[in-house]
Order: structure tokens, then C-alpha cells, then sequence
């Protein structure tokens, strides 16, 4: 008899969705197309020559038996040492050893947020539009989502004002606030100074906790580099979560959480639960890159080459797109979001779009809620420069079709309209 799988699945497990990006991965291996889809790092980014090097010091100093055993949940102590160090120095964290463990990449640390802070029906809340993988972290847990529009200064707080309002109205407190501060995925754009203290202002008047994310902020490409608001946070109030995946390479699947004892205690437990630690020999490869000095060089060379993407895509949207049409300008980071006229569906174009031979990421996926069908996000740093250049003429050709039709459509609406 064949098995009713279905019945015996858990009412969680019925809630997982899949991600949009995730699915999109498949289309970067089609022949002859140019993805502007996934999030990912150049390979050319990858420090190929250096992390042969770090391998072999592992190696000369004996250490390969222990970075091939299992390793403490916490993480190695040297790596968490030297990152202590450098969150010190480079981005003003208050924190030692201690306060950080390692976890197996940044989503990790996005579930033990969920896990640890939500049950079924407590509500979170996160700017909108919000990275995909978050999203699909706490859609699991059961927990509701209060989206809170972005505006040019990051967040819209009156927004956010009204919506706690509301919310202490029906007896409900938000658990935490989901925020990706600086060069956001999807939008590129970063939150101002201003910002950060009266988030933390809000944070503590009624009472939630803020996830920072943190994956960009140290592929800035111009302007003055804005402190983490984990850097203004004088009470434990803020989980400050980042990530190798950016700075060294994703493959690794290396990230970290600088939080209050009491927090990483909760996800320490959970990760003991979970995965027992995180991959040790990646640890030592990062401990290597890092305490080598070969991490400061590299963030260099990465930021060069993803600003020169960054203004190839510039350049051609500028050049090839029709009128009507609007972008960010990042300044870091890997993504440009695209808002359309209001008359054109990015759901509708997508399969003319890969017709020709390009691919985006509809604007929808990264709103919990669902919506804002004209917009869409782009990503520059993972193409070669010329395929960023024929894509954007693609894709505005695609574009000025739809606009056509649309306007044609309009114009000439069909009998019975
Ligand atoms: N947060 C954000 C905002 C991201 O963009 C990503 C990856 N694209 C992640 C978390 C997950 O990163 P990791 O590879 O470290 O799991
Ligand atoms: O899911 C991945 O491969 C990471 C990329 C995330 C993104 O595209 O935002």
C-alpha cells in the first residue's frame, strides 16, 4: 500500500514555502541567459589564491586533525577572537569573545530569531520591501507579519508609530523588528543615523527587539560608512547578525550573532538541536583569512569590482530604458530595485523576459503581503560586464514591448470593457 505521506506531515511543514530566488537559481544555468536573479557574489570575488594559502597553513601548523573533528556550538574561539576584534574596531560594537558566536550562515541565525522569539501567532515586524530568506524564516514559525513601508530614510516611522499603536490597541506586542540597515536587500538603499537612534528610541518604548542584518555594510562603494545600530545599542536590545557569504565566499557557509548573553544562550541550544556547530575547517579557513590580514585587501578588491558593475548597470538602464521608469542608486552592496509604471505587471513579463534570454526577481517576492506587481530587483555583481550591458538592453526591450501593449490595450480596450 502506498503511503498517505501527506496526512502525517506536521501543519509546519505545510507552511514552508519555497523561495522565489531559490527556484530562480535553475535559470542561471540555462545557456546564453543573463541572470540578474540570484543574490550572488562574483566568482571572480573569490579569493581563490588566499584561501589555498590559509588551507595550507592549517595544514603546517598542525591544526587539520582539529579542523576536521566536530567543533564547540559557539564556534571556534580564535575566529570568534579576531572577528571580536575587528566588530570592535571597524564597526564600534561593544563586545568581546563571548558575545558572538559562529552559525552556519546568516539564515542560520535568521531561524534561531524565529525559533527563539516566535510562536504560533505572535507578530513580527519587518521594513518592506524585506530579503526573501528572511521572510520565509519566520513564515514557518506561524507568526504574523506587520509589513512597514521603506521611505529615502530607510523606514517610514510614522508608519511604524501608527502600526504599534494599532497594534497595543488589540492587546498585541510585537516580538522583533526585522531590518537590513545598510545597501538593503532588495532595494539597495540604507537607513540614515537619524533613523537607527529613533528605531532604538521605538525599540525600547515598546518594548522589541531589532534583528539587524548585516550582510553589505562593508561593501560601501561611496559615502561615509553609518554605524550599525547593534553599535548604539547600550541595553541588549538589538541582534546584530552578518555573514562571510559577501566578504570571503557563501560556499563556506559562515556567519556570526553579536547579541546579549541571554539571547545566544537560547541560540546555542537551538543550534545544538539543529546542526551541533557550525562546519569547523571552514572556521579555520576564515580564522586564517582573517587573522593573515588578508580580509581588509579583499574587501577592497571586491568593492572595486562591484562598483564598476554597479555603474555599468546605471549606464545602461540609463541608456536603454524608456521614460517612466525609476531606480535606486546604491551606494554598496549588490542590488538595484526597479519601479515600473503602474500598468505593468513584473509577474506577467517574466516569461518574456526569459523568452529573451534575462531574468529578475519579481518585486512581489519580497513582500510578505503580497503586492507592488510594477517593481522589480536586480542584481549587479554576479554577471560579467558585458553580459550586465546586453541584459539591461533585454530587458528595456522587453520593457518598451510591454508598454506598447499596454498602451495599445488602453487605448483600444477590448468590446465589453
Ligand atoms: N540576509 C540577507 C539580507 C541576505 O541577502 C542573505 C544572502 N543573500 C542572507 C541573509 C543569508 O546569507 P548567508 O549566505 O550568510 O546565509
Ligand atoms: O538564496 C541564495 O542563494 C542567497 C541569495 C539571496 C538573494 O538573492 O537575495
Amino acid at each position: 500500500m502506498v503511503v498517505n505521506i501527506e496526512r502525517l506531515f506536521s501543519k509546519r511543514a505545510n507552511r514552508l514555502r519555497s523561495s522565489e530566488i531559490r527556484e530562480l537559481l535553475k535559470v542561471t544555468q540555462i545557456p546564453g541567459m543573463v541572470s540578474f536573479a540570484g543574490g550572488l557574489p562574483n566568482p571572480l570575488a573569490f579569493p581563490v589564491d588566499v584561501i589555498h594559502e590559509c588551507i595550507e597553513k592549517i595544514f603546517k601548523k598542525g591544526d587539520i586533525r582539529e579542523a576536521l573533528q566536530y567543533g564547540t556550538t559557539e564556534g571556534l574561539t580564535q575566529l570568534r577572537g579576531v572577528l571580536a576584534e575587528r566588530m570592535k574596531n571597524k564597526k564600534h560594537i561593544d563586545c568581546e569573545m563571548h558575545n558572538i558566536i559562529i552559525t552556519s550562515g546568516a539564515q542560520q541565525a535568521l531561524s534561531f530569531a524565529a525559533l527563539c522569539f516566535l510562536d504560533p501567532g505572535d507578530t513580527y515586524l519587518t521594513s518592506v520591501p524585506a530579503y526573501l530568506g528572511a521572510i520565509q524564516a519566520f513564515h514557518a514559525l506561524e507568526a504574523n507579519c506587520e509589513s512597514i513601508p521603506m521611505n529615502e530614510e530607510g523606514i517610514d516611522l510614522d508608519s511604524l508609530r501608527r502600526n504599534l499603536e494599532r497594534l497595543r490597541r488589540t492587546g498585541v506586542y510585537p516580538k522583533f523588528l526585522y531590518t537590513v540597515p545598510t545597501f538593503q536587500n532588495p532595494s539597495g538603499e540604507t537607513m540614515s543615523i537619524g533613523h537607527r537612534k529613533e528605531l532604538l528610541n521605538i525599540a525600547s518604548q515598546y518594548d522589541f527587539v531589532i534583528v539587524e542584518d548585516d550582510p553589505y555594510s562593508e561593501l560601501v562603494f561611496e559615502g561615509k560608512e553609518i554605524p550599525a545600530i547593534k553599535s548604539l545599542d547600550k541595553k541588549g536590545r538589538v541582534i546584530y547578525i552578518s555573514t562571510f557569504s559577501k566578504i570571503l565566499a557563501p560556499g563556506f557557509r559562515l556567519g556570526w550573532v553579536i547579541a546579549s548573553k541571554e539571547i545566544l544562550d537560547k541560540f546555542i541550544l537551538a543550534k545544538q538541536a539543529m546542526d551541533l556547530c557550525t562546519n569547523v575547517f571552514s572556521q579555520y579557513v576564515a580564522y586564517e583569512y582573517i587573522n593573515g590580514g588578508y580580509l581588509d585587501k579583499q574587501v577592497e578588491n571586491i568593492k572595486e569590482l562591484y562598483k564598476r558593475k554597479r555603474d555599468i548597470m546605471l549606464d545602461s538602464i540609463k541608456k536603454y530604458f524608456p521614460p517612466g521608469i525609476k531606480w535606486t542608486i546604491p551606494k554598496g552592496g549588490m542590488f538595484i530595485w526597479i519601479t515600473l509604471p503602474k500598468n505593468i505587471d513584473t509577474r506577467l513579463m517574466f516569461q518574456k523576459a526569459l523568452a529573451k534570454k534575462v531574468a529578475y526577481v519579481l518585486g512581489e517576492a519580497f513582500y510578505p503581503e503580497g503586492g507592488n506587481y510594477n517593481s522589480m530587483r536586480l542584481n549587479f555583481s554576479y554577471s560579467d560586464d558585458d553580459s550586465i550591458r546586453e541584459g539591461i538592453k533585454r530587458l528595456a526591450e522587453v520593457i518598451k514591448q510591454e508598454l506598447s501593449t499596454k498602451f495599445q490595450q488602453d487605448a483600444f480596450p477590448p468590446e465589453g470593457v
